[in-house]
Order: C-alpha cells, then structure tokens, then sequence
C-alpha cells in the first residue's frame, strides 16, 4: 500500500465460508425486514379498512341526520308532510322542501315534483351479496328506488327508535327519561328500556321473558301515531370489508336499537348512534 492510495481490490477474494456466512447473515436479516414490512402493510390495511368503515358510518349518519331534521317540514301549514312508516328497521317520512303545498309522492298526474327529496325511506337491502343501506326516493310508477347510503352493514345493523307525544303535549317518558319506542304488534308503542333502568342494554332483552337478542319492549298503552313522533335515534353497525387475519377471533356484542347482536370472528366492527329532533317537532 504504497503511495497513501488505498486498495479497493483484494487479492486473497473471499473463501467458501466467507459467503455463506454473508449469505446466511443476508438472509436472515432481508427475511426480518420482509416479515416487518408484510407486518406493517397488513396493519396498514387493516386501519385502511376501519377508518374507511368509519368514516362512511360517519357520512352516513350526516345525510341521514340532514334529512330526518326535515322530516314533517310543511311550510304552508297544509299539513301534508310527516312520517309515513316508523318502523324499527325503516322509516318513510315526506317533507315539503320547496313549500309549494303538495309533496312529491301525492301528485295525482303520475308525475313527480321538481324535488324529488321530499319523500324519502331509509332501509336495509342487499345487492351482489353485500348488506346495504338504501335512501330511497319515490319511482313515478310508485315503486322506490333505491341508491346505496352505505355498504357492510350488518343484518339487522340498521335501527330506529323513536320519543314520542304522549298525547298531552309532553315527550313521552318513564321513571328514567324520554321513552325510546318502537311500534308494537298490538298497534302501541314499545319502550326499549323494558327493566327501566335508564339504559337499553342486553338486561332488556332478558327483561321481555325471552333472551332471544330481540327486545320485545314494555307495552307503554300509547297508540302508535306517526304524527306523535317528535325525535329519532338512529343506531348504525357496519363491519370492515374484509376480515383482518392477525385479530384474535373476537367475541363481541352490540346494542342496535330492539337488537343485541353477537359475533365471534375476525371483523372489525364500527357502531354510530345518533339521536335527532325532528324540525316541526311540537315540543
Ligand atoms: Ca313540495
Ligand atoms: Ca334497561
Ligand atoms: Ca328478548
């Protein structure tokens, strides 16, 4: 090494053991990275999967919110707009949006009014396999057509309960609150909250006689009247589009309106409840 220059050549090369050490030590160090690397991008996707199941869930609620607020909206005092089905798993409901007295679905020359969206339905439906929410608009034949509010919701994950007038001018309530209601078989309105405790948990689907994941409710003797209706809880529960492998097989439950649903396996579930004064609410 003369001159101060530094060789880059060896003369001696590199033994056998040489290179498989170096390819032994390679191996295993490039097959670390890659298993950290297939680790970071399926955790990656899983958040990719949650967060774009939240943040639909979240849209969702936004527009079905915006709507429902509307709800019974009748500028013209003709009083033509409220709610045309309250259920537990759907609701139709007509508002008078552009205020000329007449809403979309009652005009008589078989056409539709200039704005359609004042008779929409919220409801549950399935196309290619996959479980959706529809927000319905009225077809001029009658029928309801059916756009996608949000996809992967889970059977029986779309739900409705309902304050409502109890005849005298107040909400209707129980020891605990504002009775949240669905409508019964017997033509009356159901209060979830069965054991009245305050809550709608699992305990009120014990409380009807039946632990069957449906609560029946508590007979509140109050005639079912879709003009009583003064606000809307809405409870929403979307899973991820795809199972996430490396989540332990999970036991989890929900409480979705008249539902508790129970699931063991590897989905990723999100739940978004949201509760709405209806606009032309007397209260
Ligand atoms: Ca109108
Ligand atoms: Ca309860
Ligand atoms: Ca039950």
């Amino acid at each position: 090494m003369g001159g101060g220059k530094i060789s880059l050549r060896s003369d001696s090369g590199f033994t056998l053991a040489e290179i498989l050490v170096a390819m032994a030590v390679f191996g295993i160090l490039s097959g670390a990275v890659l298993s950290l690397f297939t680790k970071n991008v399926r955790t990656h996707t899983a958040q990719t999967l949650v967060a774009n199941a939240q943040q639909d869930l979240r849209a969702a609620m936004m527009i079905m919110k915006m709507d429902i607020r509307m709800a019974g909206y009748d500028p013209g005092k003709e009083n033509i707009a409220g709610f045309i089905n309250a259920g537990a798993e759907e609701f139709r409901f007509t508002a008078d949006i552009n205020g000329n007295g007449k809403i979309a679905a009652l005009m008589e020359n078989g056409g539709l009014e200039t704005d359609p969206n004042e008779d929409v339905s919220y409801l549950p439906y399935e196309t290619d396999g996959i479980k959706k929410v529809a927000r319905g608009l009225p077809n001029p034949n009658g029928t309801i057509n059916k756009s996608p509010l949000i996809e992967n919701i889970e059977a029986n994950g779309l739900r409705f309960a309902y304050a409502v007038n109890d005849g005298y001018g107040r909400y209707l309530r129980n020891t605990n609150g504002i009775v949240w209601a669905v409508p019964g078989a017997n033509g009356k309105w159901f209060d979830l909250d069965v054991n009245q405790d305050g809550f709608i948990d699992a305990a009120d689907d014990t409380a009807d006689g039946t632990t069957d994941g449906i609560i029946a409710g508590r007979d509140t003797g109050v005639t079912v009247d879709a003009e009583a209706i003064r606000g809307v809880q809405i409870w929403m529960l979307v899973r991820t589009a795809a199972q996430d492998p490396d989540l332990p097989s999970l036991n989890q439950r929900f409480l979705v309106g008249n539902r508790v649903l129970e699931y063991d396996d590897r989905f990723r579930r999100r739940l978004l409840t949201s509760t709405v004064k209806c606009r032309n609410s007397a209260l």
